[in-house]
This record gives C-alpha cells, sequence and structure tokens, in this order.
C-alpha cells in the first residue's frame, strides 16, 4: 500500500512512522511529506531511507491513504486534493472533527460506521480520546449524565517547539523560541490552544463536543478544564462521571477490565496508579484511583492516562486505516 504521512518530520508524524512499522502495517511504499522548507529531508522508514516531498508530487502519486498530522489549515485545504485522486485521508487535526459529513472515530467505539463513502476521516483529540475510551462502556452500561474534566497535558502535545521551550527552561536557560506565553517548566498553565467568546478554551470545547459526536450522545453533559504542565511521556485526566443508574464499583472494574484497549492500573496498597512515565511508548489507556464520588449519588472518580503521541493520536489514525482495511474500504 501506498502511504503518505503528511506532516512527517513533526512530532506526532514520527510517531506516525514508529506505529505504521511496529504494527507490520503493509507499507509498499513511504510518501513522506512536509513542508517546502523540509523537501528533501533524509526520513528512515523500515530499514530504508525516504526523502520528504511535496504536497503535490505526493497527491500526484495517488497514495492509497495519507494520514495527515499537519494543522488543520493545511488540512482543510489538502485533504479535499488527496481524496479526489481517491486517496483515504485521516487526519489528526480539528479540521474536519466537527463536521456533520465526516467520522469522527475512535475504532474501538465507532469503526463499525465506516462506509466507503468516507473519504476523509477525522482522528479526535488526545485528550478525548482518552477519555471516551476510558467511558464508552461504561455510558453503554449506566448511561453518562455528566462528565466533569480536568486534564494535566504533556507538552508534546504542542510539539518540539513546547519540548525545546521546557528543556532549556529546565536547564536553566532563557527559552529561544517559546511555544507558550509563560515559562513552562516548573509552573501550569490553565491555557490549552485558544480562548474562545463563553471564556473556555478550545481544547476545552474539543473535550466537550468530541465526546457527545463519537459517544452518539447530545444529551451527555461535559465541562472540562484543560491544564499544561511540565511533563512528557503522556496526558492524564481526573474525571468525575455521573450515571443515570446506579453501580457497583466491583462491576466498574470488571467491565473497564473487559474494554479494549484499557488497562486497570489500581493498587493504592502498593501505591500503584496511572502515571505518565509508565504510559508513555504505550497503546494503551490507564485507568485507576477508582472511587465512589462520596459528595452524590451515582458518581464515580477515576484518573486516565494514557500516551498522547500514540492512542492519542499516531495509534488511533493507523488503528483507523487497519479497520478501514479489514472492512474491505482501503485496498492497494
Ligand atoms: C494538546 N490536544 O495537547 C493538543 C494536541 N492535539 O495541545
Amino acid at each position: 500500500m501506498k502511504v503518505a504521512v503528511v506532516g512527517a518530520t513533526g512530532l506526532v508524524g514520527g510517531e506516525m512512522l514508529k506505529v505504521l512499522a511496529e504494527r507490520n502495517f503493509p507499507v509498499t511504499e513511504l510518501l513522506p511529506v512536509a513542508s517546502e522548507k523540509s523537501v528533501g529531508l533524509p526520513i528512515e522508514f523500515q530499514g530504508k531511507t525516504y526523502h520528504v516531498i511535496s504536497m503535490d508530487d505526493a497527491i500526484a502519486a495517488r497514495p492509497d491513504v495519507a494520514i495527515f498530522s499537519a494543522g488543520g489549515s493545511t488540512s482543510k485545504e489538502q485533504a479535499p486534493r488527496f481524496a479526489e485522486v481517491g486517496t483515504v485521508v485521516i487526519d489528526n487535526s480539528s479540521a474536519w472533527r466537527m463536521d456533520p459529513t465526516k467520522k469522527l472515530v475512535v475504532p474501538e467505539i465507532n469503526a463499525k460506521e465506516l462506509t466507503a463513502d468516507d473519504k476523509i476521516i477525522a482522528n479526535p483529540n488526545c485528550s478525548t480520546i482518552q477519555m471516551v475510551l476510558s467511558l464508552h462502556k461504561l455510558h453503554e452500561a449506566y448511561k453518562i449524565k455528566r462528565i466533569v474534566v480536568s486534564t494535566y497535558q504533556s507538552v508534546t502535545g504542542t510539539g518540539k517547539k513546547a519540548v525545546d521551550q521546557m528543556l532549556e527552561e529546565r536547564a536553566g536557560q532563557t527559552a529561544s523560541n517559546p511555544a507558550y506565553p509563560h515559562r513552562i517548566d516548573l509552573n501550569v498553565l490553565p491555557h490549552i490552544d485558544v480562548f474562545e467568546d463563553n471564556g473556555y478554551t478550545k481544547e476545552e470545547m474539543k473535550m466537550v463536543k468530541e465526546t457527545k459526536k463519537i459517544l452518539g450522545d447530545d444529551s451527555i453533559q461535559v465541562t472540562a478544564t484543560a491544564v499544561r504542565i511540565p511533563v512528557m511521556g503522556g496526558h492524564s485526566e481526573a474525571v468525575n462521571v455521573e450515571f443515570e443508574k446506579e453501580y457497583e464499583l466491583a462491576d466498574v472494574y470488571r467491565i473497564l477490565r473487559e474494554t479494549e484497549g484499557v488497562e486497570v492500573v489500581d493498587d493504592v496498597t502498593r501505591n500503584s496508579y496511572p502515571m505518565p512515565k509508565d504510559a508513555h511508548g504505550k497503546d494503551a489507556v490507564l485507568v485507576g484511583r477508582l472511587r465512589r464520588d462520596e459528595s452524590q449519588p451515582r458518581t464515580l472518580n477515576m484518573w486516565v492516562v494514557a500516551d498522547n503521541l500514540r492512542k492519542g493520536a499516531a495509534t488511533n489514525a493507523v488503528q483507523i486505516a487497519e479497520h478501514m482495511i479489514q472492512l474491505g474500504l482501503l485496498k492497494a
């Protein structure tokens, strides 16, 4: 299969290449695409050296699938051009997520909805993916009424510039090209993406809107506070979820242990709970600190951690492509 990776030189793009190789995705030809200034740069993949090509050259090569992680405006402009030449596009930006004509897919939840008409498929936001993956089976069992979520997000979610900022600050230097309006090392920013008119950030509103779309239930109420912390390796989330129906904690454990893609890490007698350092490099969404919210009925507290570059981005995108193959919707 001819596979284009658009945004191949970025953090998510690099992880895409790693995940494609690890999962033995049937790549016969790789087309790494990046901005004009990167054209010609070497990219190693499965023991071969490829060179970054331009968007136009990639479209002319008519790839079977293009996995995009190049930002919203690039996706808006370029994804339809790939789709026009018959390429299936899996897009990791926010460009198409809330478009009612596009599917927003977490494969374990809704890959079954994909059809041959889906030429541009949206990959959800990282912080949404890990939350909904940990909740969808509980929603089936108890019906979610309301979610209150606070995130603790890794700097890798912003990209290389933010990682460099944090490492320079950690080394006692002033960041040469800061990604954030404030220092991030030894600090916490209640600010991810831009502020909207309602006072929430775009990241917070993504969690509200995407959750309803992926779970196919507009009645679910979500309120979010998204926070950047000086960490690499994964995003963490404190999730407070109120159900319509009463639950038994033992059943919640059982359901989560049976949820594909979720790993329960929860033994406080051994100080065992999910942490970004343990999620790093893994595809599983780690869930722990399960406990009843004693302040109101039918409400659960949980702590959810995942590698935002993997299940939150690259792995989820590659899994979508794998499902397209299994469903016969993607053929070489
Ligand atoms: C972040 N959610 O962590 C973003 C990345 N898509 O900033």
